[in-house]
């Protein structure tokens, strides 16, 4: 019988390293998660694979370490010897990364870095997957942006983000090891983070109608993004590192689509027609540098990797608001 594939996959705790769990435990990978220390549990988007208990399967095997913590690093690499590596790890908050740039360049940049040089020295034939971002576009030079865009980030994010990509390129081309950028528009669903705007609308649509919220404040609604659904990236991102050859993707939908557009979807999926009876402007949500339009280009992904998104704008929308509502006990109806 064939060896099982093995991956580790840092930020397993997070929307994309949780859904890219469920990915290869599904194709028969065994999987091991990096898990940093928390006062309080942070494992609520992988629990359902520990069947409700704190105990690991045969397959899937959690070890603490983090990011800023290069032995940990070592050892846990030293220890799974992973045939491939999912970078997801980061703080990934864009304006909170205004408020603690050094640690955000750290936690988001240089632990590329250490996990790349952890890894030529352990493990050089292992395959990694850098999770770069739309951010790296920033203001962005071109429309859409495609691989070949150049970069201008606007965030300590973005720049960080900037600082992995080209590491992940120079350990390809100085030391000949497997890395790939994908590059990674806007994705969401029922697990993203919910300081994330989409998710932001969704939660705080569903306790409006569950009547434990009244408001929902927000920024700036007239920035454009991107957006697309998190499951069918991460199998962008597994299809990447099943190449012959490592490369560099843009991964998104082509479709862009204001905040407020967002904010009227939502409202439009749960029923509510008069939404601006709900939205307050905060000008805390602004950011000291914004990003004003993201559209992506994944034609390349398209011919090369066979991937193409299925889940657009609207769907997205029901999605999210949808499962939000059901967790408030609120069944919407088609
Ligand atoms: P997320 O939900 O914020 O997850 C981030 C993960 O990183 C969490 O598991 C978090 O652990 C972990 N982490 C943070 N600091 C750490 C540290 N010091 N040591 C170890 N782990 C640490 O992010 P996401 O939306 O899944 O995004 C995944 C990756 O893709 C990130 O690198 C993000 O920057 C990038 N990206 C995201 C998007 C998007 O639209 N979602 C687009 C492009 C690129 P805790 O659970 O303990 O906080
Ligand atoms: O903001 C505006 C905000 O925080 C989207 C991360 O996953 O995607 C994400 O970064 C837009 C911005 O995502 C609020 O100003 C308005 O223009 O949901 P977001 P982001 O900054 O695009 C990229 C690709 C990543 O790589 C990142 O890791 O929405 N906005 N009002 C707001 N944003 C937030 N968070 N909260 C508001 O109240």
């Amino acid at each position: 019988m064939a060896q099982k594939k093995k991956a580790l996959i840092t930020g397993i705790t997070g929307q994309d390293g949780s859904y890219m769990a469920d990915f290869l435990l599904a194709k028969g990978y065994e999987v091991h998660g990096l898990v940093r220390r928390s006062s309080s549990f942070n494992t609520g988007r992988i629990d359902h694979l520990y069947g409700g208990t704190v105990q690991e399967t045969k397959d899937f095997f959690m070890h603490y370490g983090d990011l800023t913590d290069t032995n940990s690093l070592i050892h846990i690499i030293d220890k799974c010897r992973p045939d491939e590596v999912y970078h997801f790890g980061a703080q990934s908050h864009v304006r909170i990364s205004f408020d603690i740039p050094e640690s955000t360049a750290q936690i988001t940049g240089v632990s590329t870095l250490k996990l790349l040089e952890a890894l030529r020295i352990v493990s050089p034939k292992t395959k990694f997957y850098q999770a770069s971002s739309s951010e790296m576009f920033g203001k962005a030079r071109e429309i859409p942006q495609k691989e070949t865009t150049p970069f201008y980030p606007r965030s300590p994010y973005g720049i960080a983000k900037v600082f992995a990509y080209w590491t992940a390129v120079n350990y390809r081309e100085a030391y000949g090891m497997f890395a790939c950028n994908g590059i990674l528009f806007n994705h969401e669903s029922p697990r993203r983070g919910e300081n994330f705007v989409t998710r932001k609308i969704t939660t705080g649509i569903a306790k409006i109608l569950a009547g434990k919220q009244k408001k929902i404040y927000l920024g700036n609604l007239d920035a454009k993004r991107d957006w697309g659904y998190a499951p069918e990236y991460m199998d962008a991102a597994w299809r990447m590192l099943q190449q012959p050859e490592p490369d560099d993707y843009v991964i998104a939908t082509g479709e862009t689509h204001t905040v407020r557009e967002f904010v009227e979807e939502a409202f439009r999926v749960a029923g509510i027609a008069d939404w601006k009876n709900y939205i307050e402007v905060d000008p805390r949500y602004y950011r000291p540098a914004e990003v004003d339009v993201l559209i992506g280009d994944a034609t390349k992904a398209k011919q090369k990797l066979g991937w193409e998104p299925k889940v657009k704008f609207k769907e997205l929308a029901e999605i999210m608001v949808k499962a939000d509502c059901k967790k408030q006990g609120i069944e919407l109806k088609s």
